[in-house]
């Protein structure tokens, strides 16, 4: 079983539940106006994204990311106060600091089979992180009611020190059935993955992940939220998309300089691509 919390539950007692069985659900963390607002924001690039190309990524599944750039209101749900302070517990103790790792509405077409169980943490080169190291926390949000029939994401409780044949377990999996506004999340060793929609509508996700500040992000937010779009975002939420330092060294700007100083200073063109050759038009918005 996964376990259940309301809205109002004590971060604490999240992550002792993702702790024991590596995932937990959190009921109508936010309200219908706020998963109708992203869901409209959304909408124009959901309709203009292709399904994916191999049956990993759902071959009548959408994935469409860049979320902070194109969705203000997801704001609400990437930088969750609950969710944060769960992730700031949550992840390796000894951490500077965690980031976004990835924000990707995910849409499974009726029909579609059920994703290959996995771990997410296997992005990084499948790398055997000990135990006591965890480096990711993924969250799926119900943009609207998951059930076991609309494809709901489908988590082995308790799977995260197994061995990795117990991807093939599938039997052991369980739908993680939620009412529109809610979230599971799990850590990156817990084996889960979309389910089969057998239903005739489409089941929107929308999938926030976090991650150590000294791991590479799975979605590039400097190109996906370029410093001009990344300027016009609330400070604390711009510093989870990366423009922060991620330790001591890691992440300064030419003559070591944190990143957030040029920000302070209205310089974002010290970080834009114009900086870094010219009019390469590598980044949507970025001044020539
Ligand atoms: O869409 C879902 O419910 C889960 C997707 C997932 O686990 C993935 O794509 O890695």
């Amino acid at each position: 079983m996964i376990p259940r919390f309301v809205s109002d539950a004590a971060p604490a007692d999240v992550v002792a539940a993702l702790a024991a069985e590596g995932c937990a659900i959190v009921e109508r963390l936010v309200g219908d106006d706020v998963v109708d607002a992203v869901t409209d924001e959304m909408a124009p690039w959901l309709d203009a994204t292709p399904t994916g190309g191999d049956d990993f990524s759902g071959r009548n599944t959408r994935r469409c990311g860049a979320l902070l750039a194109r969705s203000p209101s997801s704001t609400a749900m990437i930088a969750h106060p609950l969710v944060l302070a769960v992730a700031d517990a949550f992840l390796w103790p000894r951490k500077t600091s965690f980031q976004l790792h990835l924000t990707q509405l995910i849409a499974i077409g009726p029909g579609s089979p059920a994703q290959t169980l996995h771990r997410d943490q296997w992005c990084f080169d499948f790398f055997p992180f000990p135990d006591d190291v965890e480096v990711e926390l993924s969250c799926i949000w119900a943009m609207q009611d998951f059930t076991e029939a609309n494809g709901a994401t489908r988590v082995i409780p308790g799977s995260q020190y197994e061995p990795a044949s117990a991807t093939r377990e599938v039997h052991r999996s369980v739908p993680a059935e939620m009412p529109k506004g809610s979230v599971v999340l799990y850590s990156g060793r817990t084996i889960h993955g979309g389910g089969a929609n057998t239903s005739d509508g489409v089941r929107v996700g929308l999938n926030v992940d976090y991650v150590l500040g000294w791991l590479r992000q799975e979605e590039n937010q400097y190109l996906s939220c370029p410093p001009e779009v990344a300027a016009r975002l609330p400070e604390p939420v711009r510093r989870l998309a990366g423009y922060a330092m991620g330790a001591y060294a890691l992440g300064y700007v030419d003559d070591v300089r944190n990143p957030g100083a040029l920000f302070a200073a209205g310089d974002t063109s010290a970080v834009s691509a114009s900086s870094f050759g010219g009019a390469s038009g590598i980044v949507p918005g970025a001044r020539r």
